[in-house]
């Protein structure tokens, strides 16, 4: 059977959806988070959002006059199993159903991610969370939860969302809940979340359901500075802790050999039944990317600039310098436009894991919007969007990666992590005090390149 090249919009329930105490919803650790003063922007907080809850079928209308054919959202592990451990909730399973049914009805394929980062706040209390392995055993049961109701008509899972972003940011830098600081952590954690990964993936082959597996690992680009072999190795190396880190074990059943030789003991290892889980656990892989930066292996002359918001990772353990060329356009989240970055991104994946289909499972642009007029202009967005999908398009067409759908972030503005409300990601406007859906310039763009490719 030959699938259409999927185009869709993507989103994640703790960002958009709300009623975050309706419908035997638990509470997440984001939920904790946001208490917590001074972590989040403004001191925002998620309990309505984009009420997507009550305005799904709305939110779904949208989607169809947008012309996409898939649509990304993520499962709240809270709404499905409240305390993370205990009963199923009807009511949690219920909302899915509908919103599934409503998609397939419009001709939209759905493509569900099982953890976009709302870790029920059961799982941190009685088992430090992605520390324990008991986490990931408790993962792999909510999975098999959401095969058994959803696996009749879901083609297309996705068991995690940025787990370099939940083993970085939640627990190297602490700027993620749980907010831990620890230079070891990050690794502990990430190798249970590729556990968890393994042991749903393993779920899902043996209970004989319908469709693909994968997940979506979020990577810049690391261009080197110079042509120098130092460079070029940091450059490598650079890539290896970002996206490798995640994706070597589902493929290879081992850590990248740069990781190990830079880490020694502090990055753990997998025992021959770890391996055996883990290794060939993906159907495809996910690219979620944003931006690129340049790598070296001595500072530059320019500065060393690793980001704004963690960007670089744990990047004491990389040796490796990272900057920008101060010639880029940047927006609002700091992050460099760069549309050849993305070209050679998807070259590497499809060289180092070829044979493995590539979907773009998050891509997009953030850029202040202080009022309606703006938004209906977002020129901004609109170039972006030009200017990636031809680099996505040139890797398909000339290169010959084999990308099969492309998923921009994000369908409508949302709740932004710990930068709450201030992003304007979406090609449609929303926000807490104004939840009416206005259509922005780069909607309307994102239609026509739809339309363009489809001839
Ligand atoms: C991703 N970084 O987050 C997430 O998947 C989305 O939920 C989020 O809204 C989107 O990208 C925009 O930020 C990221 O530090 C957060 O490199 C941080 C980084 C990358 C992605």
């Amino acid at each position: 059977m030959n699938s259409p090249f999927y185009w869709g919009g993507a989103t994640s329930a703790f960002q958009i959806e709300g009623a975050w105490k309706e419908g035997g919803r638990g509470p997440s650790i984001w939920d904790v988070f946001c208490d917590l003063p001074g972590r989040i922007q403004n001191g925002d907080r998620a309990d309505v959002a984009c009420d997507h809850f009550h305005r799904y079928e709305e939110d779904v209308a949208l989607m169809k006059e947008l012309g996409v054919n898939a649509y990304r959202f993520s499962i709240a592990w809270p709404r499905i199993v409240p305390d993370g451990t205990g009963a199923a909730n009807p009511a949690g399973i219920d909302f899915y159903n509908r919103l599934i049914d409503c998609l397939l009805r419009n001709g939209i394929e759905p493509f569900p991610t099982l953890y976009h980062w709302d870790l029920p706040i059961g799982c941190q209390f009685a088992a430090d969370g992605w520390m324990a392995r008991e986490t990931a055993e408790a993962f792999a049961r909510y999975a098999k939860i959401c095969f058994d109701a959803f696996g009749d008509r879901v083609r297309h899972w996705i068991t995690f969302n940025e787990s370099w972003c939940t083993s970085v940011l939640g627990y190297g830098l602490g700027v993620f809940p749980p907010a831990r600081k620890d230079p070891d952590a990050p690794y502990r954690a990430a190798h249970n979340l590729l556990l968890a990964h393994g042991l749903a993936v393993r779920a899902f082959r043996e209970g004989g359901y319908a469709g693909e597996i994968g997940l979506a690992n979020n990577c810049d680009w690391r261009e080197p500075l110079t042509d120098s072999p130092a460079d070029r190795a940091a450059a490598e190396r650079a890539v290896q802790f970002f996206y490798g880190w995640f994706t070597d074990p589902v493929v290879f059943g081992e850590y990248p050999e740069e990781m190990r030789s830079k880490l020694g003991a502090r990055l753990p290892e997998f025992s021959a039944e770890e391996r055996e889980l883990v290794r060939g656990s993906a159907d495809f892989l996910g690219l979620n990317h944003y931006t690129t930066l340049y790598a070296s292996a001595e500072k530059p002359e320019r500065g060393n600039d690793i980001g704004p918001n963690g960007n670089g990772g744990m990047i004491e353990d990389q040796d490796v310098f990272l900057s920008v060329d101060p010639q880029w356009k940047r927006t609002d989240m700091l992050w460099g436009v760069v549309p050849w970055g993305f070209r050679r991104m998807l070259n590497w994946i499809s060289r180092r894991y070829s044979g493995l289909p590539i979907y773009v499972t998050e891509n997009g642009c953030s850029w202040p919007e202080p009022d309606l007029a703006s938004a209906e202009n977002d020129t901004n967005r609109s170039e972006f969007l030009k200017e990636y999908i031809a680099a996505m398009q040139a890797a398909k067409e000339e290169d010959k990666v084999d990308v099969r759908g492309y998923f921009c972030w994000t369908l409508m503005d949302n709740f932004e992590w710990n930068s709450g409300f201030a992003r304007h990601l979406g090609l449609i406007r929303t926000s807490p005090d104004d939840l009416t859906r206005h259509r922005k310039g780069s909607f309307y763009t994102y239609r026509d390149l739809i339309r363009q490719a489809r001839g």
